[in-house]
């Protein structure tokens, strides 16, 4: 019998399932994944209230004591992912990475109280002192000197992990000569020409090796660590993630809070101004060390009307950019613009596309009354998964799936978007 696309989402998030977390797909990621969490979650939402709340609980479950929400949570030991519990060496129970990803979960909370009931809200109530801890914790470590724009420290912090964006920053991580040859298992369970490669492997757990040695000292990292890059993503999903928290601390009657927020934002929205690049017509990643400025426009580029970024101008500029991108693809939006040199189509964050950033860039272009360019985004991203089924990613010229197979944000999405 023919199931349906809708079924098989549900499916895998079922199958996802380890009890209380998803994974976001066996073998080639076997633990909780920070932002995966939370757009499962959105996933869960739509046939499973309860689940959905218990993801979020469980991700939460593994805060450290100074807020931080790390990027992956080690409920148990598992051999087949590198770098694990034993590289990061948090000193937390349950064991975790060493830092953070895009803060997505003031969003998605605030979406799971609006299409729900008081069940909703009363779960969302009592996770947000959480909430606010873990924003409070992103405001002061990734931004110690107060400039409006959070800097990550690792690549993955971004969640966009081998994009061009890092390529600059990444240049100036020293690779100890006593690391070794790393055992990567990523590379057995998909082909090696879609994933990053053995340089950038070495400087990735390089600047792991910094962060366990000075103990995840977040301001010392910040300050002195071998990579501080501004990333739109994670600074927008920020941003949007502050705008959406007030709305949450206003529905609890929490006005000093509400006004926390909202401070934040307004301080975030000026700090854009630094990390606009005229030649690119966008938002760009800018390297914290030098000064320098990324070269392209990126999927993350065109989530600033997600977080209501830049001026009038700079917003009509972004627009423009990603409709004419958009034309240069059949299936979302990519990861790095194809008409660039440096484009790669098969290559992970180096052109493919993602359905979750879809997802936000999407949510942006609603909300600035670009309809008509946010359901083509919608609907292109479906015919990549009807064509190809739930992989991680999508090449953006072919729709062919890349990457693990069965994979949960992208069934996630594929029912939350129809919501
Ligand atoms: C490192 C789980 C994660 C996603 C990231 C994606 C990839 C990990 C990896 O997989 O990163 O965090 O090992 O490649 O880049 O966005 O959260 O799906």
């Amino acid at each position: 019998m023919h199931t349906s696309l809708k079924q098989q989402a549900i499916d895998i998030l079922r199958m996802n399932d380890r009890g209380g977390y998803t994974v976001p797909t066996a073998r080639l990621y076997p633990y909780q994944w920070e932002w995966d969490s939370v757009f499962a979650a959105l996933g869960f939402a739509t046939f499973d209230r309860d689940r959905a709340w218990v993801e979020i609980e469980t991700l939460f479950s593994g805060q450290w004591a100074d807020g931080m929400v790390p990027h992956i949570i080690f409920h148990k030991t598992d051999p087949d992912y590198f770098p694990g519990p034993e590289m990061w060496k948090s000193n937390t129970v349950p064991p975790s990475s060493g830092h953070s990803q895009p803060p997505v979960a003031a969003s998605a909370m605030l979406t799971m109280m609006k299409t729900g009931g008081a069940i909703d809200r009363a779960r969302a109530k009592a996770l947000f002192d959480k909430l606010i801890r873990w924003h409070r914790w992103f405001h002061t470590y990734r931004d110690p000197d107060e400039t409006g724009v959070v800097g990550i420290i690792h690549p993955w912090e971004s969640g966009r992990d081998n994009c061009p964006d890092w390529d600059i920053g990444m240049a100036e991580v020293a690779v100890p000569e006593d690391l070794g040859d790393l055992p990567r298992r990523d590379i057995t369970h998909v082909d090696p020409s879609e994933r990053p490669t053995a340089e950038q492997y070495n400087r990735y757990l390089a600047i792991v090796k910094f962060g366990q040695e000075c103990r995840w000292d977040h301001l010392e990292i910040a300050r002195n660590g071998p990579f501080f890059m501004v990333d739109p993503c994670v600074q927008f999903a920020l941003m949007r993630g502050d705008r959406d928290l007030a709305e949450l601390a206003d529905a609890f009657g929490e006005p000093g809070i509400r006004d926390e927020a909202e401070s934040w934002l307004k301080h975030s929205k000026e700090g854009c101004e630094t990390f606009w690049s005229e030649d690119v017509g966008g938002f760009v990643a800018k390297d914290l060390r030098s000064g320098g400025l990324s070269t392209a426009f990126t999927n993350a580029s065109a989530m600033a009307l997600y977080a209501d970024a830049g001026t009038p101008d700079q917003q009509n500029r972004s627009v423009a950019e990603i409709a004419a991108i958009l034309d240069n693809c059949s299936y979302g939006f990519p990861s790095w613009d194809p008409r660039d040199e440096q484009f790669e189509s098969r290559r992970y964050w180096r052109g493919p596309i993602w359905s979750v950033v879809n997802y936000m860039i999407a949510i942006g272009l609603a909300d600035k009354d670009e309809t008509a360019l946010a359901e083509r985004l919608r609907a292109d991203t479906r015919k990549a998964v009807e064509k190809s089924g739930f992989y991680e990613y999508f090449d953006p010229l072919s729709g062919e799936g890349l990457g693990g197979k069965l994979f949960t944000w992208t069934a996630a999405i594929h029912l939350a978007w129809a919501m």
